[in-house]
């Protein structure tokens, strides 16, 4: 029998998430509680997390060519067989659960064993439930728009490019826990750029891919390696905005080159237009 390519599983990957998207959007209803447990990171886990990433496991570890299966949500990665591994963060700013605000499904597909650096992705992309699903989706070389209602993905714009004009900035973490140099930064910025900060990573950067500008989730005093994490969510992210044109950054090299020593390990994350980052990397240096 003819081995599977990894195009094809890649493509299976992608249709199971436009699939299921619709699926766990239409699910957070009765879910937007709280359940006593803690994600591997430490944060408060939301229903909707731990069923959301139930539902994909099950339909992603089916797949015939998915390797590996690890989420933001669990401790430890699921074998199921042989070939590429998927690493999703189930529902990006689930603490806007309670707000009711916009939330994401982050994914990336890499062509190694977890965890594996942002060199071996294959592909990577976000569903944003906004006011309508929408999907971004990288691999090949470009990033493709698409919206999604219940079987339905319809394209809304092929070869998504951040903008050159640049507009948005969104800084994540508390103003005082900032770093200096982050801070003097961030008074270059706020000159020349608009506020959009939704408290949710996937939103922030849409606005980011949408009106160009920055995105960031710095290291802070009290947490040196800031809050996002590397494999579930620095990682695709900068694959996604790097293949649209733009740049990323953990302070000092792209996310992609940052090297993954574990699954769950944090990471500063700094996205968006390249001339944005090339200040941000002089301003940290
Ligand atoms: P959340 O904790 O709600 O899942 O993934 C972490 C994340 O959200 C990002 O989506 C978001 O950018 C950030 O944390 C928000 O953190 P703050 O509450 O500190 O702004």
């Amino acid at each position: 029998m003819q081995e599977r390519s990894t195009g094809t599983t890649v493509d299976a990957i992608v249709d199971v998430i436009a699939e299921t998207a619709p699926e766990i959007r239409q699910g957070l209803v009765g879910r937007r509680g709280t359940v006593d447990e803690e994600n591997p990171s430490g944060d408060e886990q939301v229903e909707a997390d731990v069923w959301a990433d139930g539902l994909l496991e099950d339909r992603l570890s089916s797949i015939d060519g998915v390797g590996q299966y690890a989420s933001e949500e669990r401790p430890d990665i699921a074998d199921c067989g042989e070939g590429v591994a998927v690493a999703v963060d189930p529902l990006d700013g689930s603490s806007n659960l309670k707000s009711n605000n916009a939330m994401g499904t982050i994914f990336g597909v890499y062509d190694a064993e977890l965890p594996a650096r942002g060199e071996d992705l294959v592909a990577a992309g976000y569903v944003l439930y906004g006011p309508v699903t929408t999907m971004l989706v990288a691999r090949d070389g470009a990033v493709h728009e698409y919206e999604l209602s219940g079987d339905e993905r319809g394209v809304i714009e092929r070869d998504v490019t951040i903008p050159d004009d640049a507009v948005v900035y969104g800084f994540g973490g508390r103003v005082p826990d900032w770093p200096d140099d982050f801070a003097a930064y961030v008074d270059e910025v706020e000159d020349e750029l608009k506020l959009r900060y939704g408290g949710a990573m996937i939103a922030d950067v849409n606005q980011v891919v949408t009106y160009g500008g920055i995105f960031a989730y710095p290291a802070l005093e009290s947490a040196p390696n800031g809050k996002l994490r590397l494999q579930f969510e620095g990682i695709p992210i900068g694959y996604v905005i790097e293949t649209a044109g733009g740049a990323s950054s953990d302070g000092s090299q792209s996310l992609l080159s940052v090297e993954p020593t574990e699954l769950h390990q944090r990471v500063p994350v700094h996205v968006g237009s390249q001339s944005y980052i090339d200040r941000l990397e002089s301003a940290l240096d």
